[in-house]
């Protein structure tokens, strides 16, 4: 037998590492903004607040990071090519499921945030147009602060790709990440430090055709994770776009920081957004575990079939055992996760659930 005290102190050092022993008896319960008291919403918003004061762990390897929550932005860019429009995407949202896990990790461990990452349902807030700017997730107090200045952008040629129905463009100019400071990017290879504020560039009429019921009611529908990925991740125009880049890209517009495929977690948005994707995931496996639970396919090469939008390219299916290295992001001496340990959110190494 060991001593009470020695088991307890064991498990919260697994606990700080963002581990979790086998039993998973007491996961913390991830809500949906909205649905938090405004005092637990302050808290989040305060603890993002402490993570972008927190020293950078990664600033030997890329030079822009200037805090820890910079490490999950440069990260993000690092990857970017590896992790979208391939199999593990969800661990995208597969991989995204890690990255999320290692962000609340730190958030209780280095911010003394006691509470879960809170997830944002959209589908709440574009019942018509005119619901989404009043979203609680933007509120100037008890949310992230509204949309940016509109910049007309219909005669610029660096957009790639023009979004209808955009609203905003500047800085936003509301709420308690005014004054933040995004570190790194835009676009690919962009670890340079580049200090500018956080832009918004809503578009209303996007988020009402990506973001609404019915359009997650279709991905649920799907019979296995290769239809559900597909439906999830959608197409790179706007009429083949679903709820994962309509989240981007109805926040971000043309110019937002959460529409850069790369820099996207500069936006403390991106994390709400992500956890909203990562429970209907996890959603739909529970819908049938049994035959979900490890189910798992998609192509190990980024815009491979059925992403070949761009042509043909070789690709095999991911496998359970397949690994996605997290280049020093996790606080574990381990880098190397694999698909099998972030199937079940209440097993391996996560242990949280959604309300
Ligand atoms: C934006 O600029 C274009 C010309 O470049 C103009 O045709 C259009 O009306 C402008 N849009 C708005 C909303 O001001
Ligand atoms: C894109 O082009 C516009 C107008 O030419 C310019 O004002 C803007 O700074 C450019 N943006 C980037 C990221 O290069
Ligand atoms: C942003 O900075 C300005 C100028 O320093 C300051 O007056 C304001 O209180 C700051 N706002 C927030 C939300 O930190
Ligand atoms: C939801 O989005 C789909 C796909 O864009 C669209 O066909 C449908 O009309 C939308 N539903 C509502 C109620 O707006
Ligand atoms: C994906 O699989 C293809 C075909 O087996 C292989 O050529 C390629 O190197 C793999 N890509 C990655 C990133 O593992
Ligand atoms: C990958 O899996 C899909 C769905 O099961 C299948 O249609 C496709 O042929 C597979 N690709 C390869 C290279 O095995
Ligand atoms: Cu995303």
């Amino acid at each position: 037998m060991y001593p009470p005290v020695a088991i307890a102190s064991a498990l919260l050092v697994v606990v700080q590492l963002g581990l979790v022993v086998c039993d998973c008896s007491n996961p913390v319960v991830r809500k949906e903004w909205r649905a938090l008291p405004n005092n637990e919403k302050l808290a989040y918003i305060n603890a993002v607040k402490c993570l972008q004061l927190q020293p950078s762990h990664l600033s030997h390897v890329y030079d822009g990071t200037r805090c820890r929550f910079d490490d999950f932005q440069a990260t993000h860019i690092s990857n970017t090519d590896y992790i979208h429009w391939v199999g593990f995407f969800q661990p995208v949202i597969r991989w995204h499921r890690a990255f999320l896990s290692q962000y609340e990790s730190d958030l209780r461990s280095l911010c003394g945030y006691e509470g879960a990452q809170p997830y944002w349902d959209w589908t709440l807030d574009v019942n018509t147009e005119a619901d989404f700017p009043k979203s609680p997730v933007f509120d100037p107090v008890y949310g992230f602060g509204g949309n940016g200045a509109y910049i007309n952008t219909t005669s610029w040629t660096n957009v790639s790709l023009h979004i209808p129905g955009k609203t905003g463009g500047g800085c936003i100019s509301t709420g308690p990440f005014v004054n933040m400071s995004v570190n790194m990017g835009p676009g690919s290879n962009s670890f340079t430090y580049n200090p500018r504020c956080l832009t918004r560039d809503f578009s209303p009429w996007l988020v009402t055709r990506t973001l609404n019921a019915s359009v997650v009611a279709w991905a649920l529908q799907a019979p296995d994770f290769y239809e559900f990925d597909r439906r999830v991740e959608g197409g790179v125009t706007l009429d083949t776009a679903t709820y994962h880049s309509g989240g981007h890209k109805g926040v971000g517009g043309d110019i937002g920081e959460i529409s850069d495929l790369y820099s996207s977690p500069g936006e403390p948005v991106f994390f709400l957004h992500h956890a909203n994707i990562d429970r209907l995931w996890d959603l739909w496996q529970r819908l049938d575990w049994p035959s979900r639970k490890y189910d798992i396919s998609g192509p190990n090469t980024s815009f491979a079939y059925p992403f070949n939008f761009y042509g043909d390219k070789p690709y095999r299916n991911i496998t359970l055992d397949y690994q996605m290295d997290f280049q020093g992001l996790l606080s574990t001496d381990n880098q190397i996760v694999a698909v099998d340990d972030v199937m079940d959110i209440q097993g391996g190494r996560l242990c949280y659930t959604y309300a």
